[in-house]
């Protein structure tokens, strides 16, 4: 079915002019529609492989969306189906959602300080709104940052090795460092077993292209909805840091590069704190450990998929996997080792 067809399911105003790509996800695929109306539109391909509950996914989205806006706050608006209502249309097939185009706004996929700590205080204020949010949410994708399940899948892949990459001595070698850190890396979840953890409302891919700012620098809003659910603050904390306070992007090859910048995370981290009212004194001491551990996940994750032949993140080439990994390895080790500095500092605030 052409685009055009696939908009005129929903309730836009104004003839559609054009629809062009848009965007860098690795999961859904994202399109700008242009119109002769007052709004130009996000159509989005949502990836059903991976979302396989998109019922629940748009009722997550509904629920905050609207939780935000009668707080005041700004966020996205996605537009009913013509015949059902809801936000998603399906021809059986595949599952497509249409959201009002931001204009004027901006998104990019390096920091410096100060929008770091804007940044920080957008999160933080985000997830502060949503602490009273009366509606019950699900995981669009369950233990979605279980670091024990990935650690599993990690340790599935090897075992089936789908493709025949556990042969290659790089794969060994970088096997071994991961699971050195296992253990100390899965401490999130033995906290919450204990009791001692609190699951919140959080975004869960708060990588830095997914906010937009005006031309100034101020944050417009939170974009990229798909994996709001329960999980703990340090999904939201660790997965900015992840991408901001990295040099360069997560598949640069050039692992020299790579570096854990401590003053992106002192702005973001003070950022964060002033939004982030509601933290107990376990979370907040975990920051640090958040910061090493999202590099770690995102290393596992990228590692277990090139291992198992590529089959869930979109690749540009056949090494890209890899190349994601080495990176995200390097970045781990440059947050660990500023883990003393980063609790110095927060303990400073
Ligand atoms: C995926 O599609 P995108 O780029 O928003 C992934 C995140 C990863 C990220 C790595 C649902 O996000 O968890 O951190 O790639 N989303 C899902 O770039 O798996
Ligand atoms: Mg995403």
């Amino acid at each position: 079915m052409n685009p055009f067809e696939i908009v005129s399911q929903f309730a836009v105003q104004g003839p559609i002019l054009d629809v062009k790509p848009l965007g860098s996800g690795l999961i859904n695929d994202t399109f700008r529609v242009y119109t002769d109306g007052p709004e130009d539109y996000v159509l989005q391909r949502i990836n059903h492989a991976i979302f396989q509950d998109v019922e629940l996914l748009q009722h997550n989205i509904d629920c905050v969306t609207a939780h935000i806006r009668k707080k005041g706050g700004n966020t996205l608006t996605f537009l009913p189906c013509k015949a059902t209502g809801k936000t998603y249309w399906t021809d059986g097939e595949t599952f497509w959602r249409v959201s009002v185009f931001i204009r004027d706004s901006y998104t990019y996929d390096t920091v410096n300080p100060e929008y770091s700590y804007c940044a920080g205080k957008a999160f933080g204020a985000f997830e502060a709104m949503l602490s009273d949010i009366p509606d019950t949410l699900g995981e669009t994708i369950p233990d979605f940052h279980n670091m024990e399940l990935r650690a599993r899948q990690l340790r599935d892949a090897v075992r089936a090795d789908a493709v025949g990459r556990m042969k290659e001595p790089e794969v060994q070698a970088i096997l071994k460092d991961l699971l050195q850190y296992e253990e100390e890396m899965c401490k999130a979840e033995r906290l919450y077993r204990e009791g001692k953890l609190p699951k919140r409302i959080c975004h869960c891919d708060t990588k830095v292209n997914n906010m937009l700012f005006d031309k100034d620098g101020n944050i417009l809003c939170v974009i990229d909805l798909d994996t709001l659910m329960p999980s703990f603050v340090f999904s939201d904390f660790g997965d900015f840091l992840r991408t901001a306070a990295n040099p360069v992007a997560e598949d640069d090859p050039v692992i020299e590069k790579v570096d854990f910048r401590m003053d992106i995370f002192e702005a973001f981290a003070k950022g964060y704190l002033e939004g982030a009212t509601f933290l107990t004194p376990v979370e907040r001491e975990n920051l640090p450990y958040a910061a090493c551990l999202f590099p770690y996940m995102q290393a596992v994750r990228f590692f277990a998929d090139y291992i198992n032949g590529d089959t869930y993140y979109k690749i540009k080439y056949p090494e890209h996997n890899l190349v994601r990994t080495r990176n995200q390895v390097a970045l781990f080790h440059a947050a660990l080792s500023r883990v003393p500095q980063m609790k110095a500092y927060i303990a400073s605030l």
